[in-house]
């Protein structure tokens, strides 16, 4: 027996399989680092940095990038404390992402300046110890041999009341939002998009970004940034981003219309070229009049044209996003008062558990008048928690499909609440792709999101 063994390791060792045998070698040592520059201009870039702890848990860490000169200078980071001292880059843990157990992932990101050619890094450390590393252009732009949606659909406009595709046919768009960036960013990293995009088939990544509750009037450049990366994040893998001013409290859009102004004019110009990009304005105005919401609209909208002319803009209607029902009023007031702008929609919001036929009927109604996008809803109530609702969820899905209506569910993150897709504790480890992760309402989701889009190509 023992000489079967020993022949056994021997064979092993040939094969390089000795970590089976020896003890010592089972652990793996050491750490991963993904570096992708994901957008570049003149004189700056944007990177998405990886970091895949391969030894023993850390508590706290700090990596290091080594550049081969001082040429490139940091502007900001996030997702991690920054710093720059000669040609080294550091990048340390904060709060969220402190810890990283064996085989655990932390997504982070810089933007830089540089002078001459942009320099690659040369060499990463996480707490003095060597990594392997990969560093990445900027991703392929998405084509219609790829096979994604984005590839296949292309530069999405309004055509009649449906959102058309290149091809000028209706497409129904179907998605998940974030949460508030603000809270879970860490659910928003290479592992879990490459869920979304491949398990789940998803066309659609609407980016929450609150402007209020922590959100971008605390950080207005940090917020911009972490939106950018994730329209990236989502161009790299096909799908659209739609980009949420998540505005909710106080309930008046104008209250944030120079925030509006800014923050629109600043990711419009950086992503016009790009085809994936839908703006979202005003999440769910209320305890306001349409005409308010209608001012707001006709002065945020010609900001963003005047950048990126041919996006599509997606409003946000009376009474949180009902189109005026839950404020006792309908639709018409917006059929009877439209805004002023070509190439726009108009949102449609609904918790299943609290709004059933008499939201629905409105939907169907507004749907033959208005171009309309659910760019939020959830299975369960309007609080965001209490039991899903199955049967109410499944007779408005129908519906939006037979409409051709698209949607993004609230939430793919794992908040501790019922409407979020994914388990508790999901996003602090690496595994978004097997059924366990999956809430009751996720896996819902999913098993709607995933099939087939048939989308037409002529
Ligand atoms: C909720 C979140 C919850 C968070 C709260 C803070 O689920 O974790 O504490 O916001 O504002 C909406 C909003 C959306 C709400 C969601 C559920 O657009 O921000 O998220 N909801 O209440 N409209 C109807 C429901």
């Amino acid at each position: 027996m023992k000489r079967l063994l020993a022949l056994l390791a021997t064979c092993a060792t040939i094969l390089g399989l000795t970590a089976l045998f020896s003890p010592q070698a089972v652990a793996a040592t050491g750490c991963k680092v993904d570096y992708t520059v994901t957008s570049q201009w003149q004189g700056g870039f944007q990177a998405g940095v990886k970091i895949t702890n391969l030894g023993a848990p850390i508590s706290g860490w700090t990596l290091a990038i080594a550049m081969p000169d001082a040429g490139q200078k940091l502007v900001q980071g996030w997702n991690a404390t920054w710093s720059q001292s000669g040609s080294t880059v550091t990048a340390s843990g904060i709060d969220w992402n402190r810890t990283l157990n064996t085989g655990a992932a932390v997504d982070v990101g810089l933007v830089g300046s540089f002078t001459g050619a942009n320099p690659k890094p040369t060499a990463f450390t996480l707490n003095g110890v060597a990594c392997t590393g990969s560093v990445d252009e900027t991703p392929t732009t998405p084509n219609p041999g790829d096979g994604t949606p984005v590839g296949i659909n292309g530069q999405v406009h309004v055509c009649g009341v449906h959102l058309c595709n290149q091809y000028n046919r209706p497409v129904q768009l179907r998605g998940m939002s974030t949460h508030g960036i603000q809270w879970f960013s860490q659910c928003y990293n290479a592992a879990s998009m490459d869920a979304l995009a491949k398990d789940w088939k998803a066309d659609l990544l609407r980016v929450a970004m609150y402007v209020q509750e922590d959100g971008y009037e605390t950080d207005p450049a940090g917020f911009t940034s972490r939106v950018n990366s994730l329209v990236d994040m989502a161009e790299a893998r096909g799908m659209y981003a739609m980009i949420d001013f998540h505005t909710l409290t106080p309930g008046d859009p104008n209250y944030n219309l120079a925030r509006a102004k800014t923050f629109f004019a600043s990711v419009a110009a950086r992503n016009a070229d790009k085809k994936n990009v839908i703006y979202e304005i005003a999440n769910e105005p209320n305890g306001v009049s349409w005409a308010a919401i209608k001012s707001y609209a006709e002065q945020v909208i010609p900001v963003i044209r005047a950048a990126d002319p041919d996006a599509v803009v997606i409003v946000g209607t009376r009474g949180w996003s009902s189109l005026g029902v839950s404020d006792g009023s309908s639709e018409s007031e917006v059929i009877n008062n439209p805004v002023n702008a070509s190439n726009i929609m108009y949102t449609f919001h609904f918790y299943a558990a609290s709004h059933k036929d008499s939201y629905r009927a409105a939907l169907s109604r507004a749907s033959s008048q208005l171009p309309l996008f659910v760019t939020e809803f959830g299975t369960v109530s309007a609080t965001g928690g209490g039991a899903l609702d199955r049967a109410s969820t499944t007779t408005w899905l129908d519906l939006l499909d037979q409409l051709k209506i698209g949607y993004a569910n609230w939430t793919y993150s794992d908040a501790p609440e019922s409407s979020a897709a994914l388990n508790p504790g999901t996003c602090d480890g690496s595994d978004y792709s097997s059924s366990g992760v999956l809430t009751e309402s996720g896996t819902l989701l999913k098993s709607r999101i995933s099939t087939s889009d048939n989308f037409p190509t002529s």
